[in-house]
């Protein structure tokens, strides 16, 4: 038997990463491939595996570490001279992997040294993790829960469906703790009580034989549906909604869009209500900063973000995908119609790289091209709030002496009541509304 320090690999071009999990216990038996520990940069967690099959002697780090290349990291008791087997067998399966990372759209040059696992918090969370994700992950769903191996080992062994535990680690990362603390809870009947269980004691929806009323088809739902459904869920669970309406006079606004039709068929930009709507939500989340915010996992705080990103819902052929337009509120009415349109087109292509929707600090439903008098959307959590746009149509509305035809434009705003009141909500609306009433003031 030999000791056998290994090192951080090849980071895909990360200087320095943190420890964020350490996969095994001290003296564990360990085989090739399994992962020794987690690594997280700024753009993913990367799982580390052991190189040869052993036994883990000790870490040389502890998590919350930060490391980089050729650190050494843990010290494996293995056999003196490894078969060739073994090694094939290594190079294999990394080979494996690399195909894997490359389908996810992940670096490649990353992949061989380390499985990389991109972050994403939005609608898109599991579009990138889950072909690169744990060989441990049991289920369909446990693909798109953000948690490292030896999490996933655990909560196994407990019998704990990591869909129902909220993560308190960095962008909602499950750590060993939460499966811990969420088990200890179940146990002493708390867990409801706590507020934060999600799934636990919700009964459950029958499953149905359909076939006995009819001819019916079963289909696989496509990845960005799953991710969709799992986000829809997560979110309505746990963010306590409130829904505001409002209508907007966009009459001057509408014939304002018409008159820069041939300046825009000369620029190839076609300029619809939503690059206005996408300025005015901008420049209202500059004037509100309360909307600017995300809840740390924690409840204890709270994120201000200092930029202004607001993510756009695009309905494909695949799903639902939510792109952002990154700095609106920094851009002019021509180059948000222009971005709307690329981003539009790019979802509809399937074109979006993951880095494509991450960022938003808000999100812009709009169904006004489908129709609709309204709908309540749901918040894109960790975001704090998302308008629903429906369909803008002539009303006759009051002036003080008549009634007059005017265009007007309904719109829901869905908050999160954790952190944003009535009050936030109501000016943060009117705003809107008056910005996109008198659009001169978009210019202000
Ligand atoms: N009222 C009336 N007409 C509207 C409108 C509104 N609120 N919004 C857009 N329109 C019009 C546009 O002006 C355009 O008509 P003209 O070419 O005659 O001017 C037409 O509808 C087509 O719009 P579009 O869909 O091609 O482009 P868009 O910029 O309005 O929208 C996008 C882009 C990506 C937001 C949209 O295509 C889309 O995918 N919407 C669906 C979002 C969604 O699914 N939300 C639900 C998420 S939660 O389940």
């Amino acid at each position: 038997m030999a000791i056998e320090t290994i090192v951080v690999p090849d980071l895909g071009g990360a200087e320095s990463v943190d420890v964020i999990e350490l996969s095994l216990a001290q003296g564990d038996t360990v085989g090739v491939e399994d992962s020794l520990l987690v690594l997280e940069s700024d753009k993913a967690t990367m799982d580390v595996p052991s190189p040869h099959e052993g036994q883990l002697v000790k870490y040389l780090v502890a998590e919350g570490d930060t490391v980089k290349v050729g650190d050494p990291i843990a010290e494996l008791e293995i056999q003196a001279d490894p078969s060739q087997e073994v090694a094939n067998e290594a190079a294999e399966s990394l080979d494996a992997e690399v195909e894997d990372a490359a389908e996810a759209t992940v670096a490649p040059e990353a992949a061989p040294v380390a499985k990389i696992e991109e972050k994403a918090t939005e609608f898109d969370v599991a579009i990138s993790s889950s072909a690169v994700d744990s060989p441990l992950a049991d289920s369909e769903s446990a693909d798109d829960i953000y948690a490292g191996p030896a999490v996933r080992m655990l909560a196994r062994e407990l019998g704990v469906d990591l869909t129902s535990v909220p993560g308190s680690g960095p962008r909602g990362r499950i750590l060993k703790d939460d499966v811990n603390d969420y088990v200890k809870r179940a146990l002493s009947g708390g867990a409801a009580e706590s507020g934060q269980d999600t799934g636990a004691g919700i009964p459950e929806i029958p499953q149905i034989d359909f076939s006995q009323f009819g001819e019916i088809e079963k289909v696989k739902l496509t990845k960005i549906q799953k991710v969709t459904a799992n986000n829809m869920q997560r979110n309505w669970l746990n963010v306590p909604h409130v829904t505001q309406f409002d209508d907007a006079d966009i009459t001057e606004m509408d014939s304002f869009r018409k008159s820069l039709k041939a300046e825009g068929e000369m620029r190839g930009v076609r300029v619809t209500p939503v690059a206005f709507l996408v300025k005015a939500i901008a420049t209202a989340l500059e004037d509100n900063p309360g909307f600017n915010r995300s809840l740390v996992g924690d409840g204890e705080s709270y994120i201000q973000k200092q930029y202004c990103n607001i993510g756009m819902a695009v309905d494909t052929p695949r799903g639902l995908v939510v792109p952002v337009i990154r700095n609106a509120s920094s851009m002019g009415i021509w180059e948000i119609a222009g971005e709307v349109a690329q981003l539009a087109e790019k979802a509809r292509e399937g074109k979006l790289k993951p880095s494509d929707m991450q960022g938003g600090c808000f999100t812009l439903s709009s169904l006004g091209a489908i129709g609709g008098n309204g709908f309540t959307p749901i918040v894109n959590a960790p975001e704090l709030g998302i308008l629903g746009v429906s369909k803008a149509q002539m009303k006759p509305v009051w002036n003080g002496h008549d009634f007059e035809p005017r265009l007007m434009l309904p719109l829901a705003l869905s908050y999160d009541h954790r952190l944003i009141n009535g009050g936030d909500a109501g000016r943060f609306m009117t705003q809107i509304v008056k910005l996109l009433s008198d659009i001169r003031h978009l210019a202000l």
